[in-house]
């Protein structure tokens, strides 16, 4: 019985990666200079795996910038754009990363349906893999000289394919051989070294997979098994169930199980996995950061080993720690009630190593252990915190009525194009503008209550004062306050909900250098006091164009949370959409006539098989439209979505009914509006005309010809001009530039349009 876990997070307890990273790509630190702090890293994180009492540890879950791209360039697998030689150096690397003079980075992408990005390779019919010994070898040979027991942790070859891009008509099954070639040198080297373990990330087996790539798993593992160490195959994020009898027929040494997202496999998987083979229970939750119950997961375990050797049985986390923070002793603000609860990628070691001891040993060996976690869950069960009764109340009246607007779209818009009297293709932004360093210093001097609240609401007036003037000589149509006071969109509402908790040091990668800190929602949610509603009315007191209130939606709340796992994650999502809900009316109250709603993540929420997807989105349309229907006809409700594919739930995205729709879709070259031209999209679209992730200032010429290509497929009447996403990571200087240029383009047309009449 082996105790493991399947990845540990990479960026530093102090994010010491982060600054790193950031240092060396600002010149300021030498490549040996950013190689020793990623050594340090690795050796503090094995240490840690050993000191816990884990069997093995994890080589090959450390990255520059993202583990997929560790394997674009162990493979060789550089697409041929960048120009870069064969053999990808750490420059190579970072070229593809983050782009070029000449070239735009590879693609990020939601890793399945996690917040963390990953960056998408690129194939075509011209793609020739080769080992490059540069990579992931010297680091296996570091953790084999510190007297490690090694897991060497890679993408398995199909994951890594299936997520690349390709044209169109080009079947990248057709390059799985030529992939194997180097995967097949680099497992017989990993033998010779004497590595114990190879685990493969399969994670597209939690996925609907069409018969030929399922097929392709025998001929993968026939070829690879036979020189590599005992290959550990693990699925996670889902449940495997429907493929146990395909995947017990593999050569393979061990099978790993995602017990927390899939707990209902187990049972078919014991039915058809081979009792002379690993079966890896991942029980501790890699997603989440509430502590396992370890009797539970202990009652999981032994019903396994009633059907399974126990010493064929390994224990692990449920999928990589990736995923949550490192070190909960770092939480020292946190209430003690409910940092309890609560266990970090750290205290997750421990779980892991601790459950092994109470399956081979039995209960007393760990009692203290059993009865400390005993008392916190018993605890929180019965804490009075996480439960209102009045919450609860309203979600059971308001659940049964289908929320939606009094009137449908063309009535609705009507009434708003009288009360708000805007041009043909108005003009607007998304949201926040550039986090100057003056605004930034303003917000860290509050928290830290080194200025008092006279003098931070000064500061911020100041800010939105400044921004309402730029966007006056810009001459946009609906202005925005700029968010000054906000940190993340997500946190900054978390901040102020009942129901929530924030952490100090919860990072969590979400790509490269950048992290996040997911609020926790803990209790039942509800707001205490307006949240927006000061700022906003602040900033329509200065101008008599209308000023957008600009809100975060439920669903995009819930998924870049860390959510209680003792409540439905829909009746979470009502939770918030009724809090929300209320702030919308405060606005509308004080007179804002739109009002918009933010869910970029309403798409990476999205369950991975198409079986359940009808049901999420059905709570997820609902919480959008609790949130947003309780307005007048004359109120216009705008959404804003980005970071996704979005084709797929156009249909939901219709169904959300919000007046208007503001979309990233420059990156796209405005395919993404091809889409919904297709689909009919009914209401009004504002097709992001430049990407704002780039310092780059969008042509005229460009400007010109997205807009004329939005004109083709959405009607004139139906069109807004707009960015595509919010400005905070930009400069004054290129925003207002970029931003100049784009509404000077929408009069240009405004007055083409106006004289074709
Ligand atoms: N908030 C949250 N999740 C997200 C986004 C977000 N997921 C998708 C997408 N946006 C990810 N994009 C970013 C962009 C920038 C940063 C993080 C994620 C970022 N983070 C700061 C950093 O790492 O330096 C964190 C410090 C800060 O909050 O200022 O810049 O917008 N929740
Ligand atoms: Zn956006």
């Amino acid at each position: 019985t082996q105790a493991h876990i399947l990845g540990f997070p990479r960026i530093g307890a102090q994010r010491e990666l982060k600054t790193a990273l950031e240092a060396h790509w600002q010149g300021r630190l030498d490549e040996t200079g950013l190689r020793a702090v990623g050594a340090q890293l690795r050796r503090e994180h094995w240490q840690q795996q050993r000191d816990a009492g884990l069997d093995l540890v994890c080589v090959g879950d450390f990255a520059w910038y993202d583990h997929l791209h560790n394997a674009t360039a162990l493979f060789s697998a550089a697409p041929t754009r960048f120009g870069l030689p064969r053999s990808i150096d750490l420059a190579g690397y970072f070229a593809m990363a983050r782009g070029t003079e000449a070239q735009p980075a590879l693609a990020m992408k939601k890793w399945f349906d996690t917040n963390y990005h990953y960056l998408q390779p690129e194939v075509d019919e011209s793609t020739r893999f080769a080992l490059n010994r540069d990579w992931l070898l010297p680091e296996v040979r570091e953790a084999l000289s510190l007297g490690h027991a090694v897991k060497v942790v890679l993408p398995g070859p199909l994951t890594w394919l299936w997520l690349a891009s390709a044209p169109t008509a080009f079947d990248k099954l057709s390059l799985l051989s030529l992939l194997l070639n180097p995967y097949f040198v680099l497992l017989a080297e990993l033998n010779a070294l004497g590595v114990a373990s190879v685990q493969f990330d399969e994670p597209i087996l939690a996925l609907d997979l069409p018969d030929a790539w399922l097929d392709a798993y025998r001929s993968v593992y026939r070829e690879l098994a036979p020189v590599a160490p005992p290959i550990l195959l693990a699925t996670l994020f889902g449940s495997v169930a429907e493929h146990a009898a395909r995947l017990s027929e593999l050569p393979i040494a061990g099978l790993h199980l995602d017990l927390v997202r899939g707990p209902d496999q187990l049972d078919a998987l014991l039915d058809h996995w081979p009792a002379q083979r690993v079966l890896s229970l991942g029980v501790v939750d890699g997603r989440n950061l509430w502590r396992c119950d370890l009797r539970a997961a202990l009652a999981t375990l032994r019903r396994a080993a009633q059907r399974h050797p126990l010493d064929r049985l390994w224990i692990g986390s449920s999928c990589s720690l990736l995923h949550v923070p490192h070190d909960l002793r770092q939480e020292q603000e946190l209430a003690p009630e409910l940092r309890d609860w609560m266990a970090f990628a750290t205290q997750k070691l421990d779980e892991v190593a601790t459950l092994r001891r109470g399956l081979i040993h039995g209960d007393a060996a760990i009692a203290d252990a059993l009865n400390d976690t005993d008392r916190a869950l018993d605890q929180r069960r019965r804490a009075a915190t996480t439960h209102c009764a009045e919450v609860r109340e309203r979600c059971a009246r308001s659940g049964e009525r289908r929320a939606g607007r009094a009137s449908a779209f063309a009535q609705r818009a009507a009434k708003q194009r009288a009360a708000l009297n805007l041009p043909l293709l108005p003009t607007t932004t998304i949201g926040s503008f550039p986090q100057t360093a003056p605004i930034r210093a303003a917000r860290a001097a509050y928290r830290q209550q080194r200025i008092d609240r006279a003098a931070y609401e000064a500061t911020m007036q100041h800010a939105i004062r400044d921004a309402i003037e730029r966007q006056h000589a810009l001459g946009l149509d609906v202005l925005v306050h700029g968010e000054a006071e906000r940190n993340d969109m997500v946190e900054y509402f978390g901040e102020q909900l009942s129901g929530f908790a924030l952490t100090a040091h919860g990072w969590v990668q979400s790509y490269g250098s950048r992290c996040v800190k997911p609020p926790v929602i803990y209790g039942d949610v509800s707001r205490p006091a307006p949240m927006t509603l000061q700022w906003t009315r602040y900033a329509q007191s200065l101008t008599d164009k209308p000023l957008k209130g600009m809100l975060t939606g439920p669903i995009t709340m819930l998924c870049w949370s860390f959510v209680r796992d003792d409540v439905p994650r829909h009746e979470v999502a009502l939770q918030l959409a009724l809090a929300l809900r209320d702030e919308v009316q405060d606005l509308e109250q004080a007179g804002i006539g739109i009002i918009q709603i933010d869910e970029p993540a309403i798409r990476e929420g999205l369950p991975l098989k198409q079986a359940d997807r009808a049901a999420y989105l059905d709570w997820a349309v609902h919480a959008f439209r609790l949130t947003s229907c309780g307005v007048d006809d004359a109120t216009q409700i705008h959404t804003h979505m980005c970071y996704s594919e979005f084709r797929d739930i156009l249909p939901a995205i219709a169904a959300l009914d919000a007046d208007v729709i503001t979309i990233e879709t420059s990156r796209s070259r405005m395919a993404l509006l091809d889409a919904f031209a297709e689909f009919a999209y009914p209401n009004d679209i504002g097709p992001g005309l430049y990407d704002i992730h780039s310092p780059r200032l969008p042509s005229p010429d460009e400007l010109h010809a997205l807009l004329r290509r939005a004109l083709d497929v959405i009607p004139a009447e139906r069109l807004w001009v707009n960015p595509d996403c919010g400005l905070k990571t930009r400069a004054w200087p290129e925003t207002e530039a970029a931003l100049q240029r784009m509404v000077s383009i929408a009069a240009q047309w405004r007055r083409q349009l106006s004289a074709g009449e």
